[in-house]
């Protein structure tokens, strides 16, 4: 079996890839990435010694370049994990968004397409329904709830999925789309929320909290993300769409009153700065299709993952001081429009 992973630099996708090496001695991989600011080899160290394992350099958004690629690999599968992933990038710049993340879709399902891959899955994500209200904890999102983005980010996400369904029914590839909640874990670039707390808080550095921070979002550890994607390539059913999450919600102050207790910190840390646009209310998922038609559960719960991802981001400051220097830091200054 011969799997092209593409954004396999990034966070989620470079777990994947470990995961599968690890768990299928017999398959092979190759990683299509462009190594955006988002990408970064070193957390896959450990696969390049791996024979089944290869990294090329490309554009999911360059035809020529992918069309060459399947003609030399000749693919089975492909997992598509390459997007342009953070809300707030897309508020600011939303153009390379629509061309990676909807573009580079279409360039994918073409070109698998032409060569008769055997699967070709989507990794999509919880924001392609919009958002649920904080006063109705009975509500979550179902695989048939309608999409209702509310970001650039996950507008792009949901054309992307629609891309992948009208395929689907037109061409007849055999497909599968998932949509997982919050991921979190070592390895996390320090833009997202838990990973920006954590490297803030063991610096001492301001806390930046969006509106009130009643927001809620719904945890999954990126390992059990991970081994649901593996169930679905393995055993789910072309043309179906899987909800992944693992129940753990949390409104963002609670997340970050954890990491600060966990780290010895003070909560005069936290500062409330102005709130993201269009910022959704509560993401909750429903992910009780994959446990019932194809038996995945989750094994970590937030208890146990955010002390392990803590525990990482303290034991390996050289891995994300090194990102939030330089040009990153501009980011911060910019988005954040405050020195904090
Ligand atoms: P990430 O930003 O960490 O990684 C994205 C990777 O894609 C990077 O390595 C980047 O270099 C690569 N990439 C970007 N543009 C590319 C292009 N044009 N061609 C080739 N490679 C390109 O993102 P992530 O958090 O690992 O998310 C991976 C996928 O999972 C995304 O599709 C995202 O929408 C989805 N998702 C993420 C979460 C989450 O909580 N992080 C939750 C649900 C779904
Ligand atoms: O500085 C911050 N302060 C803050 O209060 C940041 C970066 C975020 N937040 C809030 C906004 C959200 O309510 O924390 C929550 C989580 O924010 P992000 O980490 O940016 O994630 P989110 O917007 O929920 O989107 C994530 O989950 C779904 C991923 O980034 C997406 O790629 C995925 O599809």
């Amino acid at each position: 079996m011969k799997l092209l992973v593409t954004g396999g630099a990034g966070f989620i996708g470079s777990y994947f890839i470990k995961y599968m090496l690890q768990k299928y001695s017999d398959y092979k991989i190759v990683n299509l990435d462009l190594l955006t600011y988002a990408g970064n080899l070193e957390t896959l160290k450990d696969a390049d010694t791996n024979v089944n394992y290869k990294f090329v350099k490309g554009n999911i958004v360059d035809k020529v370049f992918v069309e060459d690629l399947f003609e030399k690999e000749q693919f089975d599968v492909v997992v598509n994990f390459a997007a342009e992933s953070h809300v707030d990038r897309s508020v600011s710049d939303p153009n390379v968004f629509v061309k990676t993340n909807i573009m580079g879709t279409q360039v994918l399902l073409d070109v698998a397409r032409k060569y008769n891959i055997l699967r070709y899955h989507q990794i999509s994500t919880d924001e392609v329904y919009g958002d649920l209200p904080l006063d109705r904890p009975d509500l979550f999102f179902m695989e048939n709830t309608p999409l209702n983005p509310s970001s650039p980010y996950s507008a792009s996400k949901a054309a992307a999925d629609l891309l992948v369904i009208a395929y689907q029914r037109t061409y007849n590839i055999p497909v599968t789309l998932s949509r997982c909640s919050n991921n979190y874990g070592p390895y996390h670039f320090p833009e997202k929320l838990i990973p920006l707390i954590i490297t803030r808080a063991i610096t001492n550095q301001a806390i930046p909290v969006y509106g009130d921070g009643l927001n809620v979002r719904d945890w999954i550890y990126v390992e059990d993300h991970c081994s649901a994607i593996d169930c679905i390539l393995h055993n789910g059913k072309e043309g179906e769409i899987y909800n992944i999450g693992s129940h753990d919600e949390r409104s963002n102050l609670e997340v970050v009153k954890t990491i600060l207790k966990e780290l010895n910190k003070p909560e005069t840390l936290i500062a409330f700065v102005k709130n993201r646009p269009g910022h959704d209310l509560r993401y909750a998922i429903d992910s009780s299709k994959l446990h019932k038609e194809l038996g995945w559960g989750p094994k970590c719960n937030f208890e146990e993952g955010i002390k392990k991802t803590i525990k990482w981001y303290v034991e390996n400051e050289s891995w994300w001081q090194s990102i939030i220097s330089g040009e990153y830091m501009n980011y911060y200054k910019k988005q954040y429009q405050i020195n904090i």
